[in-house]
């Protein structure tokens, strides 16, 4: 293992440390010249998308964007380890179960369908057909269709995700919880009936544009590198760039683009933000009331600061939030928001200042019980000076999977619109069902319940990404068949039902042979641009099967003479899937012509026309209460005599979600380990501790139940007072399920109210490994 190290990060973000990265994540795959030119048609026209992240590509038709997040993910797939029947006849799932996070994707791509076997308690394999005829016999044994789930995880493709919803609709459930319930869920949650439409409105030109640019809880320098590009350009031309995070982020500080010569040679760096507050965790909504009184203010005061016109014309309920912009206090935005009036005052003329003006955000806004009313308050400021729909401004929530939002785009949805619905009647036939289905934590509470027998995930990681992980994994063990459609082993597969399958499928890497050649795939971006990925390895292993064939030989295995659709004839050609996909959608017209211009097309967005298909046919403002109501008030309200933190879940430098590429996290300076929690110096001493020494992080909530992640080691760093961050997945145990976004049903994983005890050496040790290091 690496040396462990807490060491300050000097340098800026991206640069030499990015390249050296690179090469140690190629070396660790094994991965030597075939990996180069892997990495070289990585969001290339006629290479792969990128399964990185879902920001958009500006050069998509030209040179190639080094990202190093990207080059890890694309390595991390492209990978020459092997996970084979030989490692599952060596290991029973109880010794795999034993192994680290980091150890059992690290074996490898998975190469052949398995199926468990409870007698010897290892997972054997198993022909396509026969797995196929399992999961279609329990489907069809169960009395309602509702007690089966759907799982999504966003690499999936458009023509991936179209069948999938349409074969589980044609089977008669919407029971579709997907990755978006736990990521951005209340960005769509919010906008949609504030805009009439739940994405954002901008598109990377008009980054070009903006005079100023407000990032509200996003670490692009790890999660979205190629973000800075844009951002170091709009830095250049005088834009000006105001973060809003508790956590001192490098990427929001300086950055030294690996695509340009000069920065590189001379060892130059270009600064990001220009003005930098450190709020407090959850502070968020009361700096952006404060931003909007301010304004409100300066306009009372008889000067020209709303856009009167576009509110006119426009917008509805004004009123209503100016009135509660004027009666709020200053003293409690300034005290929940952490931020000084004079902090909150300038941002605001910043804001006022700037002529266009894009908002971003991204989990630092959307895992909260009031996520859904800041984001609502986020598209209030923009629209008090008619910052949508204009050339250099808009919002812009950054998605995080690279088709997450594509999967919703074609139906990947528990809460799908009767528009949609009627289209899949009228177009093929059959009724789909009406009732809304089940979201990540009501399929989990279903589970746990009972009442959901039979779990099908299409991607991810549903034990380690989701919340209260030891009632999701009794959930996932009441069921009576789990399936896992995957590239690689995770921690889902050793937490199953009585039976349970892992079947194994092409990356977006690999070439899709199918009947009539070669496919591509299609997938949509943070922006909605719609284009094609087509892989250019050869697959890891001769067994796998596509994931659009994975879907079509499941609907046709389970449906059989029932369906009214050619499954089989769908994917000889998925030409024929964008053909149905046009069919529903008639924003997809032109589908397979559209798609194969360099570059794609954009879809309609009509917020961004300023068209506005809300109920009132206008976009509303929304006024929200300062909340003094939340799981950390609560807590403190309790009178405990310790500190009651408010605990933000976070990424590393080294990790996709729950897959761990390494043991650093280079500009936050650790090194070697993950089990580290991120807080105040001062608060270290108010409890008595000094830094290094090891704590459990315990939750403090009211039904009784102990939430604890043990030993963590204390790091301090510069963030406000009464916060902590650490990182996810290892800190899921202590998010109750029963925690989520209001009307969004987001897990609160970003304010957690959790106290510190120090670790007792003695300690019982976990029963089960929780994540990496765990048991170290
Ligand atoms: N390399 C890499 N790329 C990724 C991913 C990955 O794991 N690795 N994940 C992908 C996915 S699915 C997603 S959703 C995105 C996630 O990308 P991000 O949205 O950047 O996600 P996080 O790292 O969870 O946290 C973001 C930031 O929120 C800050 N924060 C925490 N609490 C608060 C708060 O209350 N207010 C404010 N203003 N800030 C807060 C944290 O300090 C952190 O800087 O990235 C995508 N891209
Ligand atoms: N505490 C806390 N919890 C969180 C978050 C947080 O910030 N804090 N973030 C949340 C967010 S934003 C998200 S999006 C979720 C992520 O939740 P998921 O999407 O479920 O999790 P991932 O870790 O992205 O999934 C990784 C797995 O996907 C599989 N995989 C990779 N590529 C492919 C492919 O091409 N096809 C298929 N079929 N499988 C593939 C691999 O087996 C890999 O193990 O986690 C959420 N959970
Ligand atoms: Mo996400």
């Amino acid at each position: 293992m690496d040396e462990q190290k807490i060491e300050f990060y000097k340098g800026p973000a991206g640069g030499w440390g990015a390249l050296k990265s690179v090469g140690r994540a190629l070396q660790r795959q094994d991965i030597a010249i075939k990996g180069a030119k892997t990495l070289l048609s990585a969001n290339q026209p006629d290479g792969f998308d990128c399964p990185g992240c879902a920001w958009p590509d500006r050069n998509h038709a030209s040179t190639f964007e080094f990202c190093e997040n990207g080059a890890k993910a694309v390595a991390a797939e492209a990978t020459a380890r092997r996970a084979g029947p030989e490692l599952f006849a060596r290991y029973s799932v109880a010794e795999l179960a034993e192994q680290s996070d980091f150890w059992l994707e690290d074996q490898g791509r998975l190469t052949h369908p398995m199926v468990y076997d409870a007698a010897t308690d290892h997972y054997l394999p198993i022909e396509w057909d026969a797995a196929f005829a399992l999961i279609a016999r329990h489907l069809n044994a169960l009395p309602d269709p509702n007690q089966a789930v759907f799982y999504t995880s966003g690499r999936a493709s458009n023509e991936a995700a179209f069948l999938y919803q349409l074969f589980v609709r044609e089977y008669g459930t919407n029971n579709f919880p997907d990755c978006s319930n736990m990521c951005h869920e209340p960005s769509g949650s919010g906008m949609r009936p504030q805009i009439g439409v739940g994405k954002g409105t901008v598109s990377l030109e008009d980054f070009e544009h903006a005079d100023a640019i407000f990032i509200f809880g996003q670490n692009p320098g790890t999660n979205h590198p190629r973000m800075l590009g844009e951002l170091r350009e709009a830095h250049k031309r005088g834009a000006k760039i105001v973060s809003f995070n508790p956590l001192r982020e490098r990427g929001l500080e300086r950055f030294q683009d690996p695509q340009s010569k000069m920065e590189m040679a001379t060892m130059g760096s270009t600064p990001i933000s220009t003005h930098y507050f450190q709020l407090q965790v959850g502070g968020d909504f009361a700096a952006l009331k404060g931003m909007m009184k301010h304004l409100v203010e300066r306009e009372d005061a008889g000067e020209q600061v709303l856009d009167h016109a576009f509110i006119a014309e426009h917008t509805s309920g004004i009123e209503a939030l100016l009135a509660d912009l004027r009666a709020e206090s200053w003293e409690a935005l300034v005290a929940e928001s952490g931020l000084s009036e004079q902090q909150i005052r300038q941002a605001a003329e910043v804001y006022r200042q700037a002529e266009r003006a894009i908002v971003c955000w991204g989990m630092g806004i959307t895992q909260h019980q009031h996520s859904v009313a800041t984001i609502q308050l986020i598209v209030d400021l923009l629209l008090l000076r008619g910052n949508i729909g204009r050339p250099g401004a808009g919002p812009c929530p950054v998605r995080g999977h690279s088709n997450v939002q594509g999967d919703r785009t074609m139906g990947i949805w528990e809460k799908p619109p009767a528009a949609l619905l009627d289209q899949l009647e009228k177009i093929f036939g059959f009724k789909p069902p009406r009732e809304h289905g089940w979201d990540v934590v009501q399929t989990i509470a279903a589970m746990r319940d009972g009442k959901g027998k039979v779990f099908f995930a299409l991607g991810g990681n549903f034990a380690s990404a989701t919340p209260d992980t030891f009632e999701t994994w009794k959930a996932l063990r009441r069921c009576e068949l789990t399936v896992h459609v995957t590239t690689k082993l995770n921690r889902s597969h050793l937490i199953h039902g009585r039976e349970a399958l892992i079947l194994p499928c092409l990356g977006r890497t690999e070439i899709d042979m199918q009947a009539e050649g070669p496919q591509g795939v299609t997938v949509e971006d943070s922006m909605g641009m719609v284009h094609i990925s087509k892989g250019i390895n050869p697959p890891a292993s001769e067994h796998l099967l596509s994931e659009p064939a994975i879907v079509a030989r499941l609907a046709h295995a389970t449906l059989g003479v029932r369906s009214r659709i050619d499954w089989l004839g769908a994917i000889e050609n998925y030409d024929r899937v964008r053909e149905l996909i046009e069919k529903v959608f008639v924003d997809f017209h032109d589908f397979n012509r559209r798609v194969a211009v360099p570059g794609g097309f954009r879809l309609r967005n009509t917020a961004s026309e300023r068209v506005w298909t809300t109920d009132t046919g206008r976009a509303n403002f929304y006024a929200h209460r300062l909340p003094t109501d939340t799981p950390v008030h609560r807590a403190r309200a309790k009178g405990l005599d310790t500190i009651v933190f408010k605990l933000g879940t976070t990424r590393s430098h080294d990790q996709y979600n729950t897959t761990i590429y390494g043991m650093d996290d280079r500009y936050r300076g650790v090194f070697g380990q993950r089990r580290v929690v991120f807080i105040h110096p001062d608060d270290i001493r108010s409890l008595g501790m000094r830094d290094g020494d090891w704590v459990d992080l315990q939750t403090v909530w009211d039904d009784g139940q102990e939430r604890r992640a043990e030993r963590f080691k204390l790091v301090p760093y510069d963030i406000p007072r009464g916060c902590l961050a650490a990182y996810y997945p290892e800190t899921n145990p202590l998010v109750p399920l029963e925690a989520v976004a209001l009307t969004a049903g987001t897990p609160t994983s970003k304010s957690i109210p959790v106290i510190l005890v120090p670790h007792l050496a003695a300690a019982p040790a976990p029963s089960m490994p929780l994540f990496e290091g765990a048991t170290a």
